[in-house]
């Protein structure tokens, strides 16, 4: 089935990176209502709803996830027949991939702008929005030379070598830890985001928050790179971002691991950078300070409050 299928390979993170997470749920979501066959529309609804769910229980830190499945799944209520529900998600689906591509172009173009001539840029992980900027800035020719880490211990940073290698851009390669000996060569970090919060924190890869907290140290600008269905709806109402903690045996292999009782192995996939070590987020709407980022929330995800009391009144069961 295809969305066992999509869940596998974003769990194993065979697709992995927030926006392609985002886009392959959409895709899953529209071949699975494709597929059901039943012309009950509760039913329908439900099998909906399952996949849904499964979908969302892949990864838990990316927004763009549960974001992206709200908008596919979001008025599937209204279908009055299997066929005008199908439809809807269908259309959806196909909507919420070409704008999440859009998006990624709009970034590329106006993130490319903070990046001028001589640029000497610090990225970290594999962020297809932070690379989409890097790329356009060496497209509309500027003189840039990139330092790209290695980002233990799924070597995201071997694919976005491999990326700016293939677009002919300088690049070194560094190991996480040489981040503060490069420092003082670095004009800009350009980084991706999995999710920002309400008060402009964003959560993005393990490491990102080192990375950023030396470039503030060393006066370097932090430019984060950010689709506006990554920003966290939620967050309004107190809900805080998981941490997703990955299997120890990523880190250190079990037949190591097993020779030491006494030690735990951790293995925390992101973590989170305060707004006050950002200076710029660049969606596709343009670039924000961090801490509009309730602006976002509320005008481009349209999910005010109000939307949350519904939600929370439908899962109490009660009105106040
Ligand atoms: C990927 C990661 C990326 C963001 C943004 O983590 O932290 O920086 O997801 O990526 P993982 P993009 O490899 O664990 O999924 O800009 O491509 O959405």
């Amino acid at each position: 089935m295809i969305v066992t299928d999509t869940a596998e390979k974003i769990k194993s993170m065979e697709i992995r990176g927030a926006g392609r997470i985002a886009r392959a749920a959409a895709e899953a979501l529209k071949d699975h209502a494709l597929s059901i066959q039943s012309p009950d529309i509760v039913a329908f609804r439900q099998e909906m709803d399952r996949a849904a769910a499964i979908l969302v229980a892949t990864r838990p830190t990316a927004v763009s996830l549960p974001n992206a499945v709200h908008m596919v799944m979001n008025g599937i209520g209204q279908g009055k027949n299997v066929e005008e529900a199908r439809t809807g998600v269908v259309e959806r689906a196909e909507h919420f991939i070409q704008s999440s591509q859009h998006a990624a172009r709009k970034i590329a173009e106006f993130g490319a702008r903070h990046i001028r001539d001589g640029d000497k840029i610090l990225t970290h992980c594999n962020s297809e929005v932070a690379l989409g900027c890097i790329i356009e800035a060496h497209r509309s020719g500027k003189d840039i030379e990139v330092f790209a880490t290695e980002v233990r211990p799924r070597n995201q940073g071997h694919i976005t070598i491999r990326t700016l290698n293939d677009a002919g851009i300088k690049t070194n390669f560094i190991v996480d830890s040489a981040v503060r000996s490069f420092i003082n060569k670095i004009d800009l970090v350009v980084v991706g985001a999995d999710a920002v919060t309400v008060n402009g924190a964003v959560v993005n890869k393990i490491g990102t928050s080192q990375v950023a907290h030396t470039a503030v140290e060393a006066r370097v600008n932090v430019l984060v790179a950010a689709e506006t269905y990554k920003f966290a709806p939620r967050t309004v109402i107190g809900e805080l971002i998981q941490i997703e903690e990955r299997p120890g045996n990523e880190v250190l292999p079990d037949a190591i691991a097993k020779t030491l009782p006494h030690v735990t192995v951790r293995n925390p996939a992101f973590d989170i950078t305060p707004a006050e070590y950002i200076d710029l987020i660049v969606t596709e709407q343009g670039a924000i300070p961090p801490q509009m980022a309730y602006v976002i929330i509320r005008e481009y995800l349209g999910w005010g409050i109000e939307e949350f009391h519904k939600d929370l009144v439908l899962n109490n069961g009660h009105e106040e």
